[in-house]
């Protein structure tokens, strides 16, 4: 069994490569990253030299380079996670995200169906998607099941909701064997520091600012990226084809809850008083579309699979600013540099 993994130098991806490389030594594990701002080696180092793990250079937004990767590798699998992954970035520069989340996925797309086409039996193509496609749940209750209907308000989940959209399609047009997960907002270790944790987490320990958008109110469904990792592993392997499944830790949290328990417990961990922490929170402008609320509902994988999460949030948090406290260095390595520069240009300074 081969597998393609994109974006495995990512967040997520890391983890993915991870566990597949030391779940299945049986099978080859190729990770195909362009190493963006957000794609780092470092944090594959652990499985680096293994003998069934392989890393290559590339951009999935080459239609002709993908073509000849697949002609050559002959890949079983593929599990696309490779993204622009920040809604901050992509209201910034909205035709990256158009670029390398639509025009790459279709790609892959055209890859996987022109070497596969005349035996698709044992492949699969699994598109690794996201919750905010389906918009925001405003005004209290209710959460994102596989049937809620999809309404994105960032150019981000407009472009993953796309590229859902095509992967359908080749399903449908050419019978291409595909699965689809949607998954809530992941936290854990390797997740580069633009996103609302590690963003904080860095900014406590140099007691700089936290910048919380509009009041804070806005919920997020919050999961272990190492249960979304065994998430995708379990639905990878025992998925049916065609479907989507909603990866999710029914873990809501509101961002200024959220903020302060981690001031909390950063507090505790730097021996600073209780309390200190939370005088660095700013509130600023709000982000633009800023949606409300998202709270994913996972019965359907739970019930078929029976995936569950493996960790409370409140564990799951310690771990993680434990993680980034021991790991300084790999934090000061990935905010130097072109970064740096974006978020001077974001927030001055
Ligand atoms: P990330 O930004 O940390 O990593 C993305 C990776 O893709 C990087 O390694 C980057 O170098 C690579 N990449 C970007 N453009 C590329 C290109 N043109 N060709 C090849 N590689 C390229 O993202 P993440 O948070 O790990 O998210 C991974 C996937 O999971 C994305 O598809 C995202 O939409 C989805 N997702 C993320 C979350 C979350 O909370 N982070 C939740 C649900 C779904
Ligand atoms: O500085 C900040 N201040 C702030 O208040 C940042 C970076 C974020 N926020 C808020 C915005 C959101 O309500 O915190 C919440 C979380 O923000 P992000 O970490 O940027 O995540 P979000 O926008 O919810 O999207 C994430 O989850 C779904 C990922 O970035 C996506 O890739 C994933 O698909």
């Amino acid at each position: 069994m081969h597998i393609l993994i994109t974006g495995g130098a990512g967040f997520i991806g890391s983890h993915v490569v991870r566990r597949f490389v030391n779940s299945y030594p049986e099978y080859r594990i190729t990770n195909l990253d362009k190493l963006t701002y957000a794609g780092n080696l470092e944090n594959l180092r652990d499985i680096e030299s293994r003998n069934n793990y392989r890393f290559i250079r590339g951009d999935i937004t080459d239609g002709d380079a993908m073509l000849e990767l697949f002609r050559k590798e002959r890949f079983d699998g593929v599990i696309h996670l490779a993204a622009e992954s920040h809604v901050d970035r992509s209201i910034a520069n909205p035709t990256e995200f158009v670029m390398t989340n639509v025009v790459g996925t279709v790609n892959l797309l055209n890859a996987a169906r022109a070497i596969w086409k005349d035996a698709y039996e044992g492949k699969l193509f699994y598109h690794v998607s996201t919750d905010e496609v389906y918009g925001s749940l405003e005004g209290g209750g209710g959460m994102f099941t596989e049937t809620t209907p999809y309404d994105p308000h960032s150019p981000y989940s407009a472009s993953k909701a796309s590229s859902d959209h095509f992967v359908r399609s080749w399903r449908d047009t050419y019978g291409l064997p595909v699965v689809i997960s949607n998954c809530s907002n992941n936290y854990g270790a390797f997740q580069f520091p633009e996103k609302l944790i590690p963003l904080f987490i860095n900014n406590i320990r140099n007691e700089e600012p936290l910048p919380v958008y509009g009041k804070g109110e806005n919920v997020r469904d919050w999961l272990w990226v190492v249960d979304h990792a065994r998430a995708i592993d379990v639905i990878y392997h025992g998925g049916t084809q065609g479907e989507t499944y909603n990866i999710g830790g029914h873990n809501e949290w509101r961002n200024i809850d959220l903020v302060r328990l981690l001031c909390s417990i950063m507090d505790r961990k730097l021996g600073r008083p209780a309390g200190e922490s939370e005088k660095l929170i700013a509130y600023v402008t709000d982000r633009a579309g800023h949606d409300l609320r998202y709270a994913i509902d996972s019965t359907k994988l739970q019930g078929e699979l029976g995936w569950v999460p493996s960790i409370r949030f409140e564990e799951g948090l310690e771990i993680t600013v434990d993680w980034y406290l021991m790991n300084q260095e790999w934090l000061d390595g990935v905010t130097s540099g072109e970064y740096k520069n974006y978020y001077r240009r974001m927030y001055g300074g």
